[in-house]
């Protein structure tokens, strides 16, 4: 297919004006001066607009964890658009909102059990601080007002998941108007001592020490939870090192704080558990995730909160009173469970949230991506489950070009991956063969032997 081929809404054959548009986390200029679209999905493949054959390295944006174009989603989606398109959120309800968290309860850890929906990662991020906060005024303890966040952290962009996040780039604008109780733990990463690890780094766990300093610091009382991605992807991926999680769980709950964990990534399947915390083995009090839970094909959120979490906030209020004050239009959007309900018997069918361990494939894909070691630019290469960073030696004085380059390099071969400063971040769909991979590592080590 080229350019003349392709279809737009209007009839019209030709690219669209780029003009109007302002597109998100994009350099604008750049990709108007010479556009990259997507027109089609299947399986492990994305089509371009000029008539090529991508496969995706990232499930669309670390989302579409069935991989593309799934028939039962898509006619779940137009079944429910045709007898139902839109219910109430706020005291009405309708039948998949229930059945959806039913299904997401059964592979939820421990007893975290109650489900709120929301529209996306960044609102489930709001959520779960909101409920942190009406968990502690419910019990009584309505001091416990701050929150602590991570340096190299990504929580979203609402208000609240810029003030607990920690990348600067994302901050520094609205540095002003940040919320003002917000603390930072360090961030985990340590190349002189952890560099080319697979997998989890064995140096780093004392790291969750300093939570101890700053519960000397703000005191305990005033504390309301920490947030960590169990492992930060956005930021280039770090993974966290051996200990460290359990070390922050064990804090938190020797001084009542909850402990939330961002699995807006992590969540459905990709370390080769439903969640990061099963295979850590770790359990929080509140998990946020959004992204994979429905495969992406509709926009949707979920936050899990433990039972204790819900009757606390729950039982807190007098009969009849609505209990939290929070919540969407669009919470529980017919068409988004119709699709979370369609994507989550897929993965129960064919057993995705824990194949890519089962099936050996991240024991596959770490083999695969160490094997990059000595290939040029290369400073380091981070995995874990189907997660995998490649992080360049930056070109003097041009943080980042590198990265764009490789970037660009690997779309013209056809291949999506995606970068960050100058890591090049991969989390391909859970369906991916052995020869997928090695496709992705071969045009990747393609692209760096021929970059500056
Ligand atoms: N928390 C985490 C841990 C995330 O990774 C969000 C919250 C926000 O989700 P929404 O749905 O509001 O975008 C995210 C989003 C990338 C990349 O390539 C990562 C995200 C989004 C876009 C790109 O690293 N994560």
């Amino acid at each position: 297919m080229d350019q003349a081929e392709l279809r737009h809404s209007d009839g019209n054959t030709e690219l669209p004006s780029m003009d109007p548009l302002w597109m998100p986390f994009t350099a604008n200029r750049q990709f108007k001066a010479a556009p990259r679209l997507l027109v089609s999905a299947q399986g492990m493949y994305y089509r371009s607009h000029d008539g090529r054959q991508i496969l995706d390295g990232t499930s669309g944006l670390w989302c579409v964890n069935a991989g593309h174009g799934r028939p039962e989603i898509s006619a779940a989606i137009a079944h429910q658009a045709q007898e139902m398109d839109y219910a109430p959120s706020f005291q009405m309800g309708h039948p998949l909102q229930f059945e959806a968290a039913h299904l997401l309860a059964e592979i939820a850890p421990a007893d975290l059990k109650k489900v709120f929906f929301t529209n996306s990662g960044s609102e489930s991020v709001d959520t779960a601080l909101k409920i942190a906060l009406a968990y502690h005024r419910a019990r009584g303890d309505g001091t416990r007002t701050l929150f602590i966040g991570r340096e190299r952290g990504y929580h979203g962009v609402g208000f609240g998941g810029i003030s607990v996040g920690g990348m600067v780039a994302n901050r520094k604008t609205f540095r002003g108007s940040l919320l003002p109780n917000v603390d930072h733990l360090p961030h985990t990463y340590a190349p002189e001592h952890q560099a080319f690890s697979r997998g989890v780094p064995e140096w780093g766990g004392h790291l969750a020490d300093d939570l101890e300093r700053l519960v000397a610091l703000h005191d305990a009382s005033n504390i309301a939870a920490v947030i960590v991605e169990p492992v930060a992807g956005s930021t280039g991926v770090l993974v966290p090192p051996k200990g460290y999680l359990e070390r922050l769980r064990a804090i938190c709950d020797k001084y009542g704080i909850l402990l939330i964990f961002d699995e807006v990534i992590t969540g459905y399947g990709r370390l080769g558990t439903p969640f990061a915390a099963q295979y850590f083995k770790v359990t929080p009090d509140l998990i946020t995730t959004a992204k994979a839970v429905n495969n992406a094909a509709v926009p949707l959120g979920a936050v899990f909160a433990r039972n204790g979490i819900y009757d606390t906030v729950v039982n807190g209020s007098p009969d009849g009173a609505v209990e939290f004050f929070h919540g969407y239009t669009y919470s529980g959007h017919p068409l988004a469970m119709a699709a979370a309900v369609a994507a989550q018997k897929i993965y129960q069918r064919d057993e995705l949230l824990t194949r890519v361990h089962d099936e050996g494939i991240a024991h596959y894909w770490q083999e695969a991506l160490h094997a990059l070691r000595d290939v040029r630019h290369v400073k380091d290469l981070r995995n874990i489950g189907l997660i995998g960073a490649i992080e360049l030696e930056p070109r003097p004085g041009a943080a980042g070009k590198r990265a764009y380059d490789a970037f660009v390099g690997c779309y013209t071969r056809g291949l999506l991956v995606r970068y960050t400063g100058d890591t090049i971040a991969l989390s391909p769909p859970l369906i991916i063969e052995r020869g997928q991979i090695d496709q992705i590592m071969s045009t990747l080590r393609d692209v760096l032997r021929t970059l500056d």
